[in-house]
């Protein structure tokens, strides 16, 4: 990845391990329903850190507005990444075999006073939630992109029935 090279796109879905797309497409999907544009990269905290150093050094000079940031386990890439940049951070904490995701959690949610991590819910709902948060945070000086995001809201809000149905 060349960083010094212009972002375009105002959200940077990272991710700590290939094993994570699988959660993490979900908010890529949702942005590309809102139409945002988005990058998605693997960053990870342990086995890559010159990686996480160097994409949270240049990610406001890159025109990025906000992460995305998705890990499971020993989770410490939203954190750091949150460490390393005053953009918004957004945690997805990934479902895992061992613990199911309590790990991936408590390491998020738990951050310091002074470096904050807008920490979702665990698997997909998370990372769903996730690219609607940053849409969220993007459509309050994007008129376009806010009415979009209501009429997403509606659409999901009258797609729910009146009653249960026995199917
Ligand atoms: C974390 O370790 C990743 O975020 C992933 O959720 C977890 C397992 O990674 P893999 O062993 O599947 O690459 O760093």
């Amino acid at each position: 990845m060349e960083l010094s090279e212009q972002a375009g796109v105002p959200v940077g879905i990272i991710m700590g391990s290939q094993s994570d797309w699988q959660t993490m497409r979900e908010a890529a999907a949702i942005l590309d329903e809102l139409g945002v544009g988005h990058e998605c990269r693997i960053v990870s905290a342990h086995r890559t850190p010159d990686r996480l150093w160097s994409y949270g050094r240049a990610a406001v000079d890159r025109g990025l507005r906000v992460i995305i940031a998705g890990a499971g386990g020993a989770a410490h890439l939203p954190g750091m990444m949150a460490s390393k940049t005053r953009l918004p951070v957004i945690g997805v904490p990934v479902q895992t075999r061992a613990l199911s995701g309590v790990d991936s959690l408590y390491s998020i949610v738990q951050m310091p006073k002074g470096f904050p991590v807008a920490t979702m819910a665990i698997g997909a709902a998370g990372a769903a939630n996730a690219g609607l948060m940053a849409a969220a945070i993007l459509a309050l000086d994007d008129p376009a992109l806010a009415r979009r995001l209501d009429a997403w809201r509606e659409a999901l809000s009258q797609s729910i029935p009146q009653e249960p149905s026995d199917d």
